[in-house]
């Protein structure tokens, strides 16, 4: 659509900024916190970029209350960050540590004394290693209970203070990787049968985690985060058309419609029941998965790329397994689904320097195809360039990230002309903190944190980039100065 004049952003939209407890907290063995499963899995070699792990990480676990004053400082309207399922129960079920409930706490109330609101993550990818051990954490139905367990005990502790709640991160991206690339624990390979189930539990565990927060606190407001690369057809061939109408039901709408409308789409199934591999369901999940759809307030977008569909043969590419962690642009394979679709680059798009598509228009397009598709508001729950950044003389030019988000939010906003209620944004990342998969080298945030892969560089100083002052602005004048 066109507007001659933008109404611009609502007067109450939240202006926020990302991160997840592994990637900042660091402290991984302290105040009783448990032994997770990515503290294992970045122990492998060559698992991740030049061995980096999340020890130390950026140090937030010290350092959170100079972290929310940089946050403050910079008018933050909401920080998301996710809570340590280790540092609440060790064993993942079991007995409670006080010292890790505390901890979040004191962060919740650092962010309320500046008037930031907490929007809290329950699961963003670290499992109790002890879980792994007992019953193979997602892949046995036990892990619905006690994902709901521990879910609970955060909404009875933190439901008073925090009101915005985000149940999984990117369920699609931790379970494929987990048990299709092989990337990411358990670290699996092609096991289709099992990735659905475990999509399944992950399924039951958001729902009934939903149904048991709005009993404590009916007016929190709750989603999942979804990472949501809306699909174009490589051009108007018939059957690339339909690659993208297979490509959306099995990897958009099998997400979106559960959180949204609490059932997988009907050809998605079919064909998972034609292969063999359809989840197995219990009696009554049906109605549970229909009961929690009604009750979630928004759909979370992690958007960082959109992705280009083109028919596959039945003897064409699969999964390669591998994905750019160095940085060398090009480096990147195709993938996709032998018989169905595979997703080649864009020719029309720039990409970042690990070859991820850069798209400010398909943000518009995600807030567009939610509304239409089910009419719920947004929230932006990640968004943001990983770029290469050099401190020099205590600075950070970054014009490179100023100019990506500034383009994306031009995008939202008409976004929002267009009718679609966008409630939040949240830019990936606050700090720098560690990638995953490609170490410190590949950086988000707003604030540098002086350190490298070795465990033992940097004075983990913080410093702000030049896009730190640029987004104040940009808070400042809610949108309109970009
Ligand atoms: C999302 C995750 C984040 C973050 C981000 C950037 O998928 O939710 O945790 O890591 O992507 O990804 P990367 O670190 O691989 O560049």
């Amino acid at each position: 659509m066109y507007f001659k004049d933008s109404k611009g952003f609502p007067s109450d939209f939240l202006w926020g900024s990302a991160s997840a407890a592994y990637q900042v907290e660091g402290a991984w063995d302290s105040d009783g916190k448990g032994v997770s499963n990515w503290d294992k899995f970045v122990r492998i070699p060559g698992k991740t970029f030049k061995g980096t792990t999340g020890d130390k990480a950026v140090d937030h676990y010290n350092r959170y209350k100079e972290d929310v004053a940089l946050m403050a400082e910079m008018g933050l309207k909401t920080y998301r960050f996710s809570i340590a399922w280790t540092r609440i129960y060790p064993n993942g079920n079991g007995e409670v540590n006080e010292a890790g409930l505390q901890f979040y706490d004191n962060l919740i109330n650092e962010c309320l004394k500046y008037g930031i609101e907490p929007m809290v993550t329950v699961y963003h990818w670290d499992m109790p290693q002890a879980l792994e051990e007992q019953y193979h954490g997602w892949e046995n139905r036990q892990i619905v209970d006690d994902y709901v367990n521990y879910a609970t005990t955060l909404f009875k502790r933190y439901g008073d203070r925090v009101k915005y709640w985000i149940t999984m991160n990117e369920q699609n991206i931790f379970t494929s990787f987990g048990w299709l690339e092989g990337m990411h624990p358990p670290g699996k390979v092609d096991d289709m049968k099992m990735f659905y189930q475990v999509n399944h539990h992950a399924n039951m565990a958001h729902a009934k985690s939903v149904i048991a927060l709005k009993e404590l606190w009916p007016e929190a407001k709750v989603g999942a985060s979804f990472a949501y690369s809306p699909s174009y057809a490589i051009d108007n061939k018939p059957e690339n058309a339909m690659a993208k109408a297979d490509y959306d039901d099995l990897k958009n709408y099998y997400w979106m419609d559960v959180y949204a409308y609490g059932r997988y789409p009907r050809a998605a199934l079919a064909y998972l029941e034609a292969n063999g591999v359809a989840p197995v369901f219990e009696e009554g999940d049906n109605a549970i998965m229909k009961e929690a759809a009604q009750l979630v307030d928004f759909m979370g977008v992690n958007y960082y790329q959109t992705t280009t569909v083109e028919f596959n043969d039945i003897d064409g590419v699969g999964t390669s397994h591998e994905m750019n962690t160095t940085g060398k642009k090009g480096t990147a394979k195709v993938q996709g689904v032998p018989g169905l679709y595979k997703n080649p680059q864009n020719a029309n798009l720039p990409t970042t320097d690990w070859d991820w598509t850069i798209d400010p228009m398909g943000i518009r397009m995600c807030c567009r195809e939610i509304t239409s598709r089910y009419d719920l508001p947004i929230v932006i729950s990640e968004n943001g360039l990983g770029a290469f950044d050099k401190l020099e003389d205590g600075e950070v030019h970054d014009p490179y990230r100023i100019a990506y988000l500034k383009a994306h939010i031009e995008e939202l906003k008409k976004a929002c002309d267009d009718g679609c209620r966008v409630l939040a944004y949240c830019t990936w990342s606050y700090t720098d903190l560690l990638s995953w998969l490609n170490g410190y080298q590949k950086r988000y945030g707003f604030v540098y944190v002086d350190r490298e892969e070795d465990e033992n560089s940097g004075t983990l100083n913080r410093y702000k980039k030049d896009s730190y002052y640029w987004y104040k602005k940009v808070i400042e004048t809610n949108g309109e100065e970009l």
